[in-house]
């Protein structure tokens, strides 16, 4: 059989033929064509003919067949492959001792307590991927910064077990895996530890914000960790396109897991990667073929899944499926009949193979055909079980990573199988795997003799650490190759010199000084921006980054000021290349202008944010866009992105559930404050006035880039244009910790709290009650509940434990006296509620609650209860008053 008829066999149909051949002579005249072509001009020549070919055929009108597939085989042959430069011996036994306390430090965690639970199936599958890029690819050096790797998160026992291997961690810290809560000094054992991080404890996943000088990159929600990736690769260029740094030696690293990659945000970034020709990223998809609950893909085939989409847009594909055992066999198979076989095993069975042993896949295998029986006629059933799959054959995968560092112009993926659980017993390749976690000691005996480990029965009988002594030739050989990639990894670095923000009154004079000016405060903010690109230091650190709605936030002019950014700058005469602001593509445009797309938004935002550690060069990005597309759509990127100490601004614009007015349902954001309260490096602002973002901006640039605090920055901004005061004198201080007073009368009877715009409302109320019923009103602009609350929590605690006294700023502005207090937000009542247990006074809030809908500003504030007559009649009520009504009740159901 020739591969030809081979393919008719073949499950993934992008590569099947059709059935009839009418004229086989005339087809093998072409295929010796083809061959005479390659013999001669090799295959570069032989690809370019079929371009030739491909392209005349379209122009013919020929329909093609889809080429996005290729056989079940390494993409790498034989001859192709380079020599194994390392000692293959010593790292072996390396790998084994990774792979020994790794497995170690799961079964010590669970035998001290079941509830820590650990995962280290994964880990089996991917030790070798990792070893060899640790051994010979990761590089870390010191000048760039080095590769940006993002390891598959549980697989993190293992890049532990390495750092302890390496001398970075210590016994104290690998008996405390998933115990972070206890102080330093608590630990069980004694430890050498050279810790790199406080407290003992390591964190189950990769958390920067948990181990801040060791894990560069959170990857434990899947999905998150290959789009970031990319978007990080994508910074890199970037920066270099600008010419802020040189990044083109560096390389970013992703490992995903071939479950993960059925995540939405794992493919999302295929083709921005393709498309940006970013050849400093390699993917490497450890395709163990198993999920958590079984197999990814039962009935058919991940890995030819995969190549048909990287394929398809637009990457360069390496798999890597077979070890180096397979060779002779493939190359005796003269009929093609193991690759034939290959073809006809679904992902489900070979799951099962995995799982059994030799004996049971010579008979379900190899003896599927005789020819096949007679292959391995020679080899026993335990050389049978020895054959690996090429994501554990060290010189398969440096072959792979070789070629995909040298590959220009592409991205690359490595598809490497992979057996999940490898060498764990009788745990491989089994439907539960991805949850075993004990081990008897007769598991860990067959373990340390699987791979030959130098330990003792009563060594593994207590699950002991084992580390060689310096002087061995392990440990020799571990450090000179981690010497020569210029250091270890990973590593957390976070120093990097301090950036000195202009003052507002350079950025925002106008805001501060506005007397009454109309203007929206997305119009302000965007005021605001363009002066700090101005900036000499500054203005070249900041990112903008859009989402396709930079016309609708008043952004457009930005364009051909700084650009928007092209690896390729702009290829075409726009449009509207006669406007003063036309749409202007280039090279070192400064705009990340994502198109519709949050995720990716998100994903630059954090590239850029925590680009004084990834590149010790702080930038300041500044992400605008509808709030309700942000917390609500890409909440958990915003997780990641504090767990990343990520630093810059996000604002959300046309904000408010009743500002944005005809937008309705799907727009009128009422809860994005309430999200960000949870994220707890997250401050968030709800600003009425100019001069209040000034402030907010001034104070959070100088928090983020001289004071270098690990924060992120969520201020709402509005389309709602309205007269601008100026600063009050000794304003700042209350704006920034969330409350100020704008409205102060004598013997004030009800206290007004209002945010955002509705601050407006809150305003208007107090001048309706005096004008109407004779009250008397206080004012606050509330710019963040959320700050308020924060900061009441921590005092009420402080005071609690006697460790402190004193008032929170909440308290000290509104002292319990008897008055009743009425706050109102353009967000639902549980944003407010959320100083309602610092407030000592009748406290009644109103709120946005419900679905939003379209109509004007208006009719919304009426129906939604926070206009003018809401806040007096609910005032008024507060007072024991019966006041005006607002509209007609609305019962919550019909919200
Ligand atoms: C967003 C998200 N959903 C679910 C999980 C829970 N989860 C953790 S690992 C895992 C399976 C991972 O399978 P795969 O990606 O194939 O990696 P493997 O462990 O097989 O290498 C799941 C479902 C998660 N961490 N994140
Ligand atoms: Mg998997």
């Amino acid at each position: 059989m020739n591969l030809d008829d081979l393919a008719k066999l073949i499950p993934s149909a992008s590569w099947r033929l059709p059935e009839d051949d009418g004229d086989p002579q005339e087809t093998q005249e072409w295929l010796d064509a083809l061959d005479a072509v390659i013999a001669a001009g090799g295959p570069e020549r032989a690809t370019f003919v079929l371009k030739q070919l491909l392209q005349h055929a379209r122009n013919r009108r020929v329909p093609l067949p889809q080429v996005l597939n290729t056989p079940y085989l390494n993409t790498i042959s034989l001859a192709d492959q380079v020599p194994f430069p390392g000692n293959l011996d010593l790292e072996a036994r390396l790998g084994a001792l990774v792979r020994w306390n790794a497995l170690a430090m799961v079964v010590r965690a669970n035998a001290a307590s079941a509830e820590l639970g650990g995962h280290i199936a994964s880990y089996a599958s991917a030790a070798d991927l990792f070893e060899v890029g640790f051994n010979h690819f990761f590089r870390a050096s010191d000048a760039q910064r080095g590769d940006l790797v993002y390891f598959q998160p549980h697989s993190a026992p293992g890049v532990y077990a390495r750092a302890f291997l390496e001398g970075r961690l210590g016994i104290e810290q690998l008996d405390n895996y998933r115990r972070e809560a206890r102080p330093a000094g608590e630990a069980s054992s004694g430890g050498d530890a050279t810790r790199a991080h406080q407290g003992p404890g390591l964190s189950s996943y990769p958390h920067p914000w948990l181990m801040p000088n060791f894990w560069q990159f959170p990857t434990g929600s899947m999905g998150l960790g290959p789009l970031m990736a990319i978007y990080n690769a994508r910074f890199l260029r970037y920066l270099e396109h600008r010419g802020l740094a040189q990044t083109s030696g560096r390389k970013v690293w992703a490992f995903v897991g071939d479950g993960e990659m059925d995540e939405p945000e794992s493919l999302a970034g295929l083709s921005l990667a393709a498309r940006e020709g970013l050849d400093n990223l390699i993917v490497v998809v450890n395709c163990n073929l198993q999920r958590l609950d079984g197999p990814v893909r039962g009935n058919g085939s991940i890995i030819q899944e995969l190549e048909g989409l990287f394929a398809g847009a637009g990457w360069n594909v390496i798999k890597l499926l077979w070890g180096g055992d397979w060779d002779p066999l493939l190359a005796r198979d003269t009929h093609m009949l193991l690759l034939r076989a290959f073809h006809e095993t679904v992902d489900g069975e070979f799951q099962t193979l995995s799982a059994t042993d030799g004996r049971f896949n010579r008979e379900h295998f190899f003896n599927k055909y005789p020819e096949l029986a007679q292959l391995t006629a020679h080899l026993s059933d335990d050389d049978i079980d020895r054959l690996r799959r090429g994501g554990h054959d060290p010189a398969k995968i440096y072959a792979a990573y070789h070629a995909a560092s040298r590959h220009r112009g592409q991205p690359t993926v490595i598809l490497a199988k992979t057996k999940k659980g490898y060498g764990m017993g009788s745990a491989q390749g089994r439907m539960t795997t991805h949850q075993q976690k004990k081990f008897d000691t007769a598991a860990l005996l067959e373990f340390r003799d699987r791979f030959a480990l130098p330990l003792t029965d009563s060594q593994v009988e207590n699950v002991e650490f084992l580390r060689p002594p310096p002087d061995s030739a392990e440990m020799k050989y571990l450090h000179g190759c981690r010497s020569k990639l210029g250091g270890y990894l990973p590593s957390r670095n976070a120093t990097a010199a301090p950036l000195m923000p202009p003052k507002a009154d350079a950025f925002g004079r106008f805001a501060l000084e506005a007397a009454g000016k109309e203007m929206s405060t997305t119009m302000a903010f965007v005021r605001m921006l363009s002066a700090l690109l101005k900036d000499r230091d500054l203005g070249p650190r900041v990112v903008p980054i859009i989402a396709d709605e930079a016309r609708t936030f008043g952004m457009a002019d930005l364009f051909r000021q700084i650009g928007i950014y092209s690896p390729v700058g702009q290829l075409y005469q726009p449009e509207d290349s006669t406007q003063i602001s036309f749409y202007r593509e280039a090279v070192d445009g400064q705009i990340l202008e994502e198109g519709i797309n949050e995720a990716g938004a998100i994903a630059s935002w954090v590239a850029a944010g925590t680009s004084y550690s990834t590149n010790g060069l702080p930038m300041l990005p500044f992400y605008i866009f509808y709030s309700m597309f942000g917390f609500q759509r890409v909440g958990d990127l915003l997780w990641a992105a504090g767990d990343s100490r990520t630093r810059g601004f996000l604002l959300g614009a046309t904000a408010g559930r009743t500002t944005l007015a005809g937008e309705g349902l799907q727009h009128q954001d009422g809860t994005s404050h309430l999200a960000a309260s949870t994220i707890p490096n997250c401050r968030a602002y709800d600003p009425c006035y100019a001069y209040e973002l000034a402030f907010i901006v001034e104070d959070g640039m100088r928090r983020l880039l001289k004071e270098q605090e690990d924060a992120f920055y969520y201020v709402t901004v509005m389309n709602e244009n309205y007269p601008q005061p100026s600063a009050p004198e000794g304003a700042r201080d209350g704006v920034l910790r969330g409350m100020h007073r704008v409205r102060a009368v004598e013997g004030a009877q009800v206290r007004l709290l209002g945010a955002g715009t509705i601050l407006r409302e809150a305003i208007a109320a107090a001048e309706l009650l005096e004008r109407e019923h004779g009250i008397a009103a206080d004012v606050y602009s509330i710019t963040s509940f959320t700050e308020l609350r924060r900061e009441a929590m921590e005092i009420e605690r402080a005071r609690r434990l006697g460790i402190a006294t004193g008032a929170a700023w909440v308290e000290q502005q509104l002292p319990g006296n008897g008055t009743p207090i009425v706050a109102a937000s353009d967000y639902v009542r549980a944003v407010a509620d959320l100083i309602r247990p610092y407030v000592a006074d009748r406290y009644v809030t109103l709120g946005t609650d419900g679905f939003g809908r379209s109509d004007t500003r208006a009719a919304l504030r009426a129906f939604f209860e926070v206009d003018r007559h809401a806040i007096a009649s609910a005032a008024l009520h507060a007072l024991g008053r019966s006041g005006q009504a607002a509209a007609d009740p609305v019962p919550p159901w019909r919200r």
